[in-house]
């Protein structure tokens, strides 16, 4: 079958998981000419096994709020692929996960992962579980009820959960908690654990900061870096923060932050203290962006928008998946925006990321840009297994090196003939091939 036969094959087998499905897109459209150039992918049937998940763990998860009332939620483990490695990927707490969100975030993780370097698989979890605004003993027992059936089917070699959005180093204990209660063990099976714990230094940096090198490297191709320039983010929760830290120490000005309530526009830019403030305003648990002009009253509050309207330099986009639209774009654009780097999971939609392309706009996709905290996952399962804990300066120069490597990937698979990177076509080729031909070694299984 060709990959457009596929790809209808799978709409009409998965109807209404639009997530997924543009997943699957957006790497099928990518390999298509790999794919073609090589039957031996043809005949395994690689693209048929590798778009299923191998399974799907859903269950039930009851608990009691502080007043005594029962509530369920759903919880699911999608197992996408382990040709490279134990699956890995995070869990994601928000009320509007759903299978299709769970299995574009797992897709997406495989290619992710094995740009990584390190032995990956993809896999990810979550629950519609909203932990906005519940006490710390009402996020504990839905931790520990999740916990009660996910325990079944992870393991430090077989399948390795670790934070996503709602998901953070309080709930990772919880469920750490859990887990090493009922498996009489302690093998590091989360990553994001607490220092003291386990954890690793720089895994909550780690995404921020890799999304900073990587843009860092893209920029260094333009002969350009982040001195003076402006930046635009979106988000307010670890991955915006340690972005914002990172681009900051770079040279760069970030001028906009935002949450579900809105975008705060700070001319003056973030500093140390404001930086600071993100984490104090984030645990507070509101999910609200607002109250920092009550904090920094030179900065204005833009509410029920997006920040995208600002004129910029770079726009980094590190909430949620496609939070950056057509319309989003061709406003940056059209603002004199020069480069863009997904910090989310697939934070662009596919009009918003043809318009940078068609613009020759470097473009870097989450699955390049943001594989910085699940690399540094993977270096805390190294210590885990060691037994060992690295120096932040260990971790922070390994950390770069990975992230320096993905770019190289990118650029051998996507450089076009006019010299213009396709960090979309490189991320997804370089990420296909390392799988692919793992999954022709390893047999049909
Ligand atoms: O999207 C991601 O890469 C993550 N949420 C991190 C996954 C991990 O295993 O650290």
């Amino acid at each position: 079958m060709n990959v457009q036969e596929i790809l209808t094959n799978l709409e009409t087998k998965h109807p209404g998981e639009k997530e997924y499905l543009q997943a699957v897109h957006e790497v099928l459209e990518s390999i298509e000419t790999i794919y073609n150039e090589n039957p031996q992918y043809e005949a395994a049937k690689i693209i048929e096994r590798l778009v299923e998940p191998d399974r799907i763990l859903t269950f039930r998860i009851s608990w009691l709020d502080d007043d005594g009332n029962v509530h369920v939620n759903l919880g699911y483990r999608v197992q996408f692929n382990n040709a490279i490695g134990p699956y890995k990927g995070g869990i994601r707490l928000h009320p509007s996960v759903n299978l299709s969100i769970l299995k574009f975030l797992g897709f997406e993780q495989i290619f992710k992962n094995a740009l990584t370097t390190l032995p990956m698989g993809g896999g990810k979890g979550g629950s519609d579980f909203n932990p906005k605004g519940k006490s710390d003993a009402e996020i504990m027992r839905f931790c520990q009820a999740f916990m009660l059936e996910l325990w079944r089917v992870i393991g430090p070699s077989t399948d390795v959960p670790a934070g996503d959005i709602g998901t953070g180093g309080r709930e990772i204990g919880f469920m750490y908690g859990m887990y090493k209660k009922l498996q009489h063990e302690n093998t590091g099976v989360l990553t994001g654990k607490g220092l003291n714990w386990g954890g690793s230094l720089i895994r909550p940096e780690a995404t921020g900061f890799g999304a900073s090198y990587f843009t860092q490297d893209m920029l260094k191709t333009q002969n350009d870096s982040f001195k003076g320039k402006t930046v635009c983010l979106s988000g307010f929760g670890n991955v915006t923060w340690g972005v914002a830290l990172k681009v900051t120490e770079l040279g760069g000005k970030v001028v906009t932050i935002s949450g579900p309530d809105g975008f705060i526009y700070d001319k003056d830019g973030l500093d140390e203290d404001k930086i600071d403030y993100l984490l104090s305003l984030r645990a507070s648990n509101n999910d609200i962006v607002s109250p920092y002009v009550d904090e920094y009253p030179e900065a204005k509050f833009y509410p029920g928008k997006k920040p995208w309207e600002v004129k910029c330099d770079i726009a980094m986009p590190s909430a949620i998946q496609n939070e950056l639209n057509g319309e989003d774009a061709a406003q940056l654009i059209a603002n004199g925006v020069k480069y863009v780097a997904e910090v989310s999971n697939m934070g662009c939609t596919p009009e918003a990321i043809d318009l940078f392309h068609n613009n020759k706009i470097p473009f870097a996709p989450g699955k390049a840009a943001n594989a910085g905290g699940v690399a540094v996952s993977g270096l805390e399962m190294s210590q885990n297994a060691m037994k060992i804990n690295w120096t932040r300066e260990e971790v922070d120069a390994k950390l770069h090196q990975i992230m320096a490597s993905i770019h190289t990937a990118c650029e051998k698979y996507g450089t076009e003939e006019d010299g213009y990177i396709n960090y979309v076509k490189g991320a997804n080729i370089a990420g296909f091939i390392k799988v692919a031909d793992s999954m022709l070694d390893l047999g049909v299984i």
